[in-house]
């Protein structure tokens, strides 16, 4: 039978389960990536599965969030991973080096292989003809220990790409036309696979923003072939050795199926303060801008920097908007310089940052009340930036380069009045720095882990009572995003590591005493609409409210690696099998889940849950491996039982 290249590649790397959508199915993980601000307590979970180094063909750990010390505290948690990483066997790429994605990408990809990372875009891999996928923490801790990663088996979506960009349109636009199409929920349990003849068009970073951005589809992963592009893109890497051709068989089937025409394609704007907020430039054409930032772990690589500066050439940015830029990594930063990009980006007045996420999350960069940023980011989430009510747009860097040019949001096609559109070619070889990240030293074992005061003990969790009372302490609606539940941002990110000072933030933007009412009141619940958990993989998002006593959500429907990440720290993730039955449920109102340990190991579906005397259904659709998690009280009390006995 014709094979998709998703089925291909899946199948290569099956350890249990079939490739049956939904059903559960277990994969071998081959490369793992882990990014400071997630990275940190999954190396404390790593650590503490009691192993004596890592059982993965790669482990890479990067330092590319929490970048700002602005006290001790990220130093201290950089040195701990720094010792830590050489002590498993973790390649250890240090802050300033770059973005994970970019860097992951430039120094180890490979056609084929899967990688899972801490890092909802790990997708990105898709660049490189990998297929990635995003997780907690303790799912990549897992996969660093050798353990397969365990997802229900994706459905495979085919989109057929036709023709050729246009002048002034890029690979942005290409995904933001996805994101036109579907919005954020539009492809979850879906990977996307792209093939057709207007592939051949997309370079290897082209691909790398489309796949990393599927994240804001809901998408599990993306996957490219691997043609010549990525040959070429591999050689100029000095890894041509890498390369493998990959693709669908001729005939393969889609679960589902849809064409875009490159050609017929426009420049796209996501509107604050979604990804899936989209509409043509044109739409929004003339709105002042303050602020362009250009960069992130998409439109961060050389040609996306070099379109941005050769269109600069010869002016200075609008006297009223700023403009940044945020290399993907110290690789793309010298080939820059050599090609003469750093010099226009200073004289066209940009202010040029350390490679990093920065803005992205809401590491500095932040803008003024009511002012309007556009950045070339993957998310514009409510308040990510830093700024209440901030008003971010997402665009390509065509059009972040026209609004600097111009002070006011331009569709970037005006400019072929004034200038002809820079078609950027990359480098047939880029000069390359290594010297960037730390291999493993043979010694490992002598090495002694740097711990500072910031790293604070993982909570005990004690396993799931027989029976759970606890009251609704707050009610949200549709596709609130990890980001609302547990913000970032430099006052909270310093403290990823340190649970019990986290927790104080969770809510924070819609309910700032959030820890401080549940601290009274034992088991505690929240109520959730459709979508709920969307966005970042930070399983902080389920352990710090975890530690505050949440030991059940109700939501309409959960995003993936929130669900995952809920089962992991042992909190039960129900769905109503009435949606209406939530507006049943208020702040206040007293649940009572009867027996609910005997539901859970008899493997009930349906779940009786008691509200205000009244019962309603609800279900738990989670996996036997899951049910095992939640009895325990969480996958690490589990795992390390397991690995113990073993
Ligand atoms: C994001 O883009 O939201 C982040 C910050 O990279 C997160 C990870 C995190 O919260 O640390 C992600 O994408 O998973
Ligand atoms: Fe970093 Fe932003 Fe990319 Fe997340 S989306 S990895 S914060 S650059």
């Amino acid at each position: 039978m014709a094979k998709n290249l998703t089925q291909k590649i899946l199948e290569a790397h099956l350890v249990d389960g079939k490739l049956v959508p939904e059903e559960e199915i277990a994969i071998k993980i081959d490369h793992t990536l882990l990014q400071d601000a997630t990275g940190t307590v999954a190396m404390m979970e790593f650590e503490a599965l009691g192993l004596d180094s890592v059982r993965v063909e790669l482990a890479a750990q990067y330092v590319d969030h929490n970048i700002m010390q602005t006290d001790s505290k990220n130093a201290d948690d950089h040195k701990y991973l720094q010792t830590g990483c050489a002590r498993y066997g973790i390649h250890f790429s240090p802050p300033g080096n770059g973005i994970s994605h970019q860097v992951h990408m430039e120094r180890f990809g490979v056609p084929g292989e899967t990688i899972l990372g801490s890092d909802s875009h790990t997708p990105g891999a898709a660049g490189g003809s990998m297929l990635g996928i995003g997780a907690g923490g303790l799912d990549v801790a897992m996969a660093m220990a050798g353990r397969p990663y365990y997802l229900p088996c994706p459905t495979v979506f085919g989109v057929e790409l036709k023709g050729e960009l246009p002048d002034w349109v890029s690979a942005k636009d290409v995904i933001l036309k996805m994101l036109k199409l579907h919005d954020v929920k539009g492809c979850v349990g879906m990977v996307i696979e792209y093939f057709g003849s207007g592939v051949k068009s997309l370079s290897a970073t082209d691909r790398e923003t489309i796949g990393n951005m599927g994240t804001e589809l809901g998408a599990t992963s993306t996957v490219f072939p691997s043609d010549e592009n990525t040959r070429t893109y591999l050689t100029a890497q000095g890894r041509g050795a890498a390369w493998q051709a990959l693709s669908a068989d001729e005939g393969a089937e889609y679960d589902r199926y849809e064409e875009i025409n490159l050609s017929t394609l426009q420049p796209l704007i996501a509107c604050p303060s979604s990804p899936g907020n989209v509409v043509t430039v044109e739409e929004v054409a003339g709105t002042p801008v303050d602020q362009v930032i250009v960069g992130s772990c998409v439109n961060s690589s050389f040609r996306d920097l070099m379109v941005v500066a050769k269109i600069m050439e010869g002016h200075r940015r609008h006297p009223d908007t700023s403009l940044h830029i945020n290399p993907g990594s110290v690789q793309v930063v010298e080939n820059i310089a050599q090609h003469g990009g750093m010099s226009l980006f200073l004289a066209s007045g940009a202010r040029i940052h350390e490679s990093g996420c920065l803005g992205c999350i809401g590491m500095g960069q932040a803008t003024g009340t009511g002012q309007v940023s556009l950045r070339t980011f993957p998310r514009n989430f409510p308040g990510r930036s830093g700024t209440k009510n901030d008003q971010v747009y997402l665009c390509s860097p065509e059009t972040a380069a026209a609004a600097a040019l111009k002070g006011v949001i331009t569709d970037p096609r005006d400019l072929s009045k004034e200038m002809a559109y820079p078609r950027i070619k990359d480098p047939e070889r880029y000069a390359i720095n290594t010297g960037g990240i730390a291999f493993p030293p043979e010694n490992y074992r002598d090495i002694e882990i740097v711990r500072g005061p910031n790293i604070k003990p993982l909570p005990k969790m004690e396993a799931l009572p027989d029976t759970l009372e606890a009251e609704v302490v707050i009610k949200v609606e549709d596709n609130i995003t990890t980001d609302t539940i547990m913000p970032a941002g430099s006052q909270v990110l310093p403290l990823r590591s340190n649970i019990p000072a986290l927790s104080e933030f969770v809510f924070f933007q819609i309910k700032p005493d959030f820890h401080k009412i549940c601290k009274d009141k034992g088991n505690v619940i929240v109520v959730g609409g459709e979508n709920y958990g969307q966005g970042s993989s930070r399983e902080q998002a389920a352990l710090a409210p975890r530690y505050l006593g949440v030991r059940t959500k109700i939501a309409k429907s959960f995003a993936r690696i929130h669900k995952a990440n809920l089962c992991n720290f042992g909190i039960i993730p129900l769905t109503f099998k009435d949606r209406k039955d939530y507006e049943k449920l208020d702040v206040g109102s007293s649940i009572i889940l009867e027996g609910i340990r005997k539901h859970i190991e008899a493997g009930e579906k349906e779940i009786p849950v008691k509200v205000d005397g009244t019962t309603i259904v609800t279900l738990l659709d989670v996996s036997d491996r899951q049910r095992k998690f939640l009895l325990a009280g969480g996958a690490l009390n589990f795992v390390r039982a397991e690995l113990n006995q073993a």
